[in-house]
């Protein structure tokens, strides 16, 4: 689509200086269309004689993005971004580029290739390509070294992480610290360059000494990541061509760059970054969210310690209610003990310390909440208690304030009906550790009000969580899902697949841990409660395994108690409990099973297909807006392995016409358990694509 040059980037001429400014909301992302607008304003101001030298900056937040992750079909049109920057590195007038904010990837790449970079106060540089399954594609991963040498550039690009604006001058990224307004710094700059004060230099020009001591340390650290990506690997065999003649290098970037561009692992990291702001795209959007300045917390268990960190984190002052007396001081220690852990991940300044310590108050007294704004429950799950305690708060709370439940099954309306202002509750489902984890459920009821749904996500986005709407049902979207996933790997397990063989087939695809190990690490009783709440309600024709209670019984409980299904005797290898291993063979030989042997890859596709299978149920329901809203469930609540995409994402992947054949074929063992969701046909007399589904509901404002 051709952009008139005028909307997305504006070019002045200020004395002998001539400047383009990057004009194209909202992130100055470089497409083709702004990336060639550059290249012409760049050669219009190197014919026009009364122009000695050239600034480039940006207009709005930040610099720029970098390269626009919705055009990279159009990568390889002329210009690429390579040929742009390329005619800025040999630019025959000299070429300042002034960055604030924000400058990742092919914008940081953009500035490597001017000859003098200013950095403004706050600016945030970094080559990201790595989390989105490549490398630096245009000069980055070759102009990075000439300027900050070859052991740090290793560092940079092959982690993709962030470098500030002081480590940015330290390591030779930016020439010039400034603040104030980019334009009038890149005037300022220009200006010394031009009395010889500032030195302009052509980056292909320097040079890079090897280290071979740093390749070989980051070589045996990236073989060792798990999952083993092959972006980071590749990024490392770019960034030590840099001590080539810079033409190879950049020939050999490009030929990996293009490389990873066809591979899976991109199509799926960029995916799950397009998913993650997806999900904001809600019929709610257009509605005013109300203000939310105090929140409080009740309950001061693991998930209200958990909960109320990550709202103090955000900035919010917090009221804790723990309604036993002798557990208040434990809950603020609780707290107190998340939030030094984020002071020492560097996710909270010293400052933000102490501030959110005086934001927070604990009591027994749950009259304190009345004049808050939020009130989130995160008692036990037990429906009565939750109907007592809502029965309560509609009486103490002030008229106006959101009242929510952490619940992460029970019925939102039922407990909605305990008040006289449903239209006022709401379910936010938090994740534990709820301070770390990203995603958040939000729970919409019947009744409750729209503007208390935009609520929530501009809440969410502050709190830096991933808001996913979510209809009221068993276990909402995440939940249910687990249910059944967990299932299928029950039934593997009965059918003869050793648990500790159905954790390493799913961790071999890519789950950091397997179902098993995290069932462990929750606590084998909490599956034990939630079974024991369905068993009025199971249909008889459903399989039911055992196993789980069986191991529950011998009071092995995970890791709480040193063994569950696996031993913690805090050995670095993980041993499956003989004991769990015997009660397994016990089973299946009451049950008359004679142990069939499935590979790694049956063992995955089962697993994976009953997730998928039960997706498709929560979409018919309408309890998911989106395909892509379960994969963002799953991506950010669930440790679905991110260069996968998520369960709907890998679905387009296999094809519905398999999905359908490989539930059919499992179902001549177990025909309720496997039955084909009616939209999976829908879809495949269609034609269709989840894809297409994402795009086909598209969110009313
Ligand atoms: N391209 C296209 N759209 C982008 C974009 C990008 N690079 N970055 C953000 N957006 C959209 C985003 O989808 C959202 O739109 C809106 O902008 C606001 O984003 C050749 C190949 C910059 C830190 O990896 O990390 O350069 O979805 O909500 O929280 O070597 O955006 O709402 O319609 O995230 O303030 C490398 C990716 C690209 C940076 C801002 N660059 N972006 O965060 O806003 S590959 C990146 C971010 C590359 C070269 C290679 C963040 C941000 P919508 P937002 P934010």
């Amino acid at each position: 689509m051709k952009e008139n040059t005028m909307e997305i980037l504006r070019v002045e001429k200020a004395g002998e200086v001539g400047l383009i400014a990057l004009a194209k909301p909202p992130v100055n992302a470089l497409g083709f269309a702004l990336r060639k607008a550059v290249h012409d304003a760049h050669s219009e101001l190197l014919t026009d004689p009364t122009i000695k030298a050239i600034v480039i900056y940006g207009e709005g937040r930040f610099f720029s993005a970098g390269a626009d992750i919705r055009d990279f079909g159009n990568s390889g049109v002329h210009p690429t971004l390579p040929e742009v920057l390329k005619s800025l590195n040999d630019s025959a007038k000299p070429v300042i580029s002034v960055l604030h904010g924000i400058a990742f990837g092919g914008a940081l790449e953009l500035a490597l290739a001017t000859q003098v970079r200013v950095g403004m106060a706050g600016l945030k540089v970094a080559l990201p390509e790595v989390k989105l399954g490549l490398l630096p594609g245009a000069g980055g991963s070759q102009r990075l070294p000439r300027l900050t040498g070859l052991a740090a550039a290793i560092d940079v690009i092959c982690t993709g992480r962030e470098v500030n604006v002081a480590e940015a001058k330290t390591l030779g990224i930016v020439d010039r610290l400034a603040d104030g307004s980019p334009r009038e710094a890149g005037l300022a700059a220009a200006q010394e360059v031009l009395s010889g004060a500032l030195p302009a230099r052509q980056t292909d020009g320097l040079t890079v000494a090897p280290t071979p001591e740093a390749v070989e340390a980051a070589r045996k650290r990236l073989t060792a990541m798990r999952p083993a990506l092959a972006a980071p690997l590749k990024a490392l065999e770019a960034v030590c061509a840099a001590t080539l003649p810079i033409d190879e290098g950049l020939a050999l970037e490009r030929k990996l760059f293009l490389d990873l561009m066809e591979g899976p692992e991109h199509v799926g990291l960029t995916h799950a970054f397009l998913a993650e702001r997806a999900t904001s795209k809600i019929p709610e959007v257009g509605l005013q969210a109300r203000d939310i300045a105090s929140v409080a917390v009740i309950g001061g268990g693991t998930m209200g310690i958990g909960i109320a960190t990550a709202f103090l984190l955000g900035g919010l002052s917090v009221h804790l209610i723990e309604v036993q007396v002798n557990r208040v001081a434990q809950a603020r220690a609780g707290i107190e003990k998340n939030l030094q852990g984020a002071l020492k991940r560097g996710k909270l300044s010293d400052s933000a310390y102490a501030a959110a310590s005086e934001k927070l108050t604990c009591t027994d007294a749950l009259e304190s909440v009345s004049k808050c704004d939020l009130v989130v429950e995160a008692i036990f799950e037990d429906m009565a208690a939750k109907i007592d305690l809502f029965g309560k708060l509609d009486a103490i709370c002030k008229p106006g304030a959101l009242l929510a439940t952490n619940t992460s099954y029970l019925d939102v309306n039922t407990i909605a009906a305990a008040t006289s202002r449903p239209a006022d509750v709401i379910g936010l489902h938090f994740f534990s550790p709820a301070h770390i984890m990203r995603l958040v459920e939000v729970v919409v009821a019947d009744k409750t009000a729209p503007e208390w749904v935009a609520t929530s996500f501009a809440l969410a986005g502050k709190l830096g969580k991933v808001a996913v709407r979510a209809g009221v049902c068993d276990g909402f979207i995440g939940n249910r899902i687990l249910t059944e996933y967990r299932k299928a790997t029950e039934y593997l397990l009965l059918d003869g697949v050793d648990y500790d063989r159905i954790d390493a087939a799913l961790e071999g695809f890519g789950f950091a841990m397997g179902p098993f190990a995290v069932s462990d690490m929750a606590g084998l009783d909490i599956g034990r409660m939630t079974r024991q709440r369905k068993a009025s309600t199971r249909p008889a024709e459903e399989r039911y395994s055992r196993v789980s209670d069986l191991i529950c019984d011998q009071g092995w409980l995970g890791r709480k108690t040193g063994t569950g299904y696996y031993l913690y005797d805090g050995s670095k290898s993980r041993i499956a409990n003989p004991g769990a291993m015997e009660i397994v063979a016990n089973e299946r030989r009451t049950l008359g099973i004679a142990a069939q042997d499935f590979s790694d890859e049956d063992i995955v596709a089962r697993c994976l297909t009953a997730m998928i299978a039960e997706a498709v149920r929560v979409l018919e329901d309408g309890i998911a807006l989106r395909p892509v809203d379960i994969d963002a469930v799953e991506l950010f609540g669930y440790g679905f392995p991110r260069h996968r995409g998520g369960p709907m994402h890998l679905a387009d992947l296999i094809g519905i016409d398999i999905l359908i054949q490989r539930i059919e074929t499992y179902a001549t063992q177990d025909p309720y358990f496997w039955q084909v969701p009616q939209l999976l046909r829908e879809m495949q007399t269609k034609g269709q694509s989840f894809a297409d589904l994402n795009t086909s509901i598209v969110a009313t404002s």
